[in-house]
């Protein structure tokens, strides 16, 4: 049982996916399916840590699954499924919560800033967050997660119950052939691109996010030429016209944001669309913004909505995955099992 490379990661299904998903990582998945084994998840069972009405969790499930396809991820070259349906993130989440330290959960502002003020309210899975999240990677032994900035701490959790299991289980590893007792790999973040951190178009101090109240502080992957046109329009900005080096996005995080938008979607170096815009007002900036920002994502909503007509065979994909990744959890489970002393048939 030798570690490979291979290639984890997941999206809630929260809402629909927005700029901030696809620039923050899906490119990234996209990139990965041509060089490695990659699979990709609907984590609904992350989803649930903060309430879902059952009925739109289900809508929510396929139609970010017919959002992975729309983007271009291939459901023959990629295993794509949801979390809820391979048994081994629960069951790997739960030992990670035996092996996890209370100090180190402390730590994660994820937490702090979901629960807010009302800490009390929060469920305990909410909490426990990260350690599933530990789990979806391990249950793989992936070892490259391409994510966006904000998941950079989770990541590092992620290492750190990797190496304490490593650490707790030393001689049962080594026992099991695992001559240089390391069972998990250390996973990797990919965390690359011009927008690793896309933030809020009505506040860019803020980043963009399905939970955000205002509809205008995102684009979604679902919506139309004229509504990304009109949010773009109304996108904050500051009376400065559009600097011509980077250094000139000091205090205004709003321009920086928006021509980062813009690099990455027309994927050009930051300091080439300066060059062309440098100077100018926002005005006419926004104007090619909202061109490059409808022809890419106007044909992945297009195709989202296609395939959301098929229910059954979203279903049907998201099964298949399912399959094939049980086929890769199963035994790394029953490995864990033995390591970890837990009797099995
Ligand atoms: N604004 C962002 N910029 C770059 N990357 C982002 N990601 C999320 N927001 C941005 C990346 O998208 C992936 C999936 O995230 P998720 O669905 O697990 O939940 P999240 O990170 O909590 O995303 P949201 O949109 O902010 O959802 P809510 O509002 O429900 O919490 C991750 O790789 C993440 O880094």
């Amino acid at each position: 049982m030798k570690i490979t490379p291979r290639v984890f990661s997941g999206m809630q299904p929260t809402g629909s996916l927005h700029l901030g998903n696809y620039l923050g990582a899906m490119v990234n998945w996209i990139r990965m399916q041509d060089t490695h084994e990659c699979i990709y998840c609907v984590v609904d069972l992350h989803a649930i840590t903060v309430w879902q009405d059952p009925v739109e969790l289900r809508d929510a499930t396929r139609q970010v699954t017919a959002a992975y396809i729309a983007a271009g991820l291939d459901p023959a070259k990629s295993i794509l499924f949801n979390q809820s349906q391979v048994s081994a993130h629960a069951e790997l989440g739960w030992i990670f919560n035996c092996v996890a330290r209370l100090g180190w959960l402390n730590r994660m502002t994820q937490f702090k800033e979901k629960a807010g003020k009302d800490r009390e309210q929060a469920s305990v899975g909410l909490y426990a967050y990260p350690n599933l999240m530990a789990a979806d990677i391990l249950a793989y032994r992936a070892t490259h997660v391409p994510v966006g900035d904000d998941q950079k701490q989770h990541l590092e959790l992620a290492r750190d119950i990797a190496q304490k299991f490593n650490n707790d289980f030393r001689d049962r590893i080594v026992a099991e052939g695992f001559a240089d007792g390391i069972f998990f790999p250390q996973p990797e973040p990919v965390i690359t691109g011009p927008a690793t951190r896309v933030m809020s178009l009505r506040d860019g101090t803020k980043k963009m996010s399905k939970s955000d109240p205002s509809d205008l502080s995102r684009i979604n992957l679902t919506d139309d030429a004229d509504t990304i046109a009109k949010k773009i329009q109304k996108a904050k900005t500051d009376p400065e016209p559009i600097p011509a080096e980077a250094e000139g996005f000091k205090g205004r995080p709003e321009a920086e944001n928006l021509v980062g938008i813009y690099a990455a979607l027309a994927d050009e170096p930051v300091a080439k669309v300066l060059a062309a815009f440098g100077g100018q007002q926002f005005s006419g900036f926004k104007k090619a913004l909202a061109e490059v920002a409808t022809d890419k994502v106007g044909r992945i909503g297009d195709e989202t909505r296609r395939l959301m007509q098929d229910p059954a065979e979203i279903d049907r994909i998201l099964a298949g995955g399912a399959g094939r990744a049980r086929a890769i959890a199963a035994p790394v489970m029953e490995k864990v099992k033995d390591i970890v002393g837990l009797i099995r048939s």
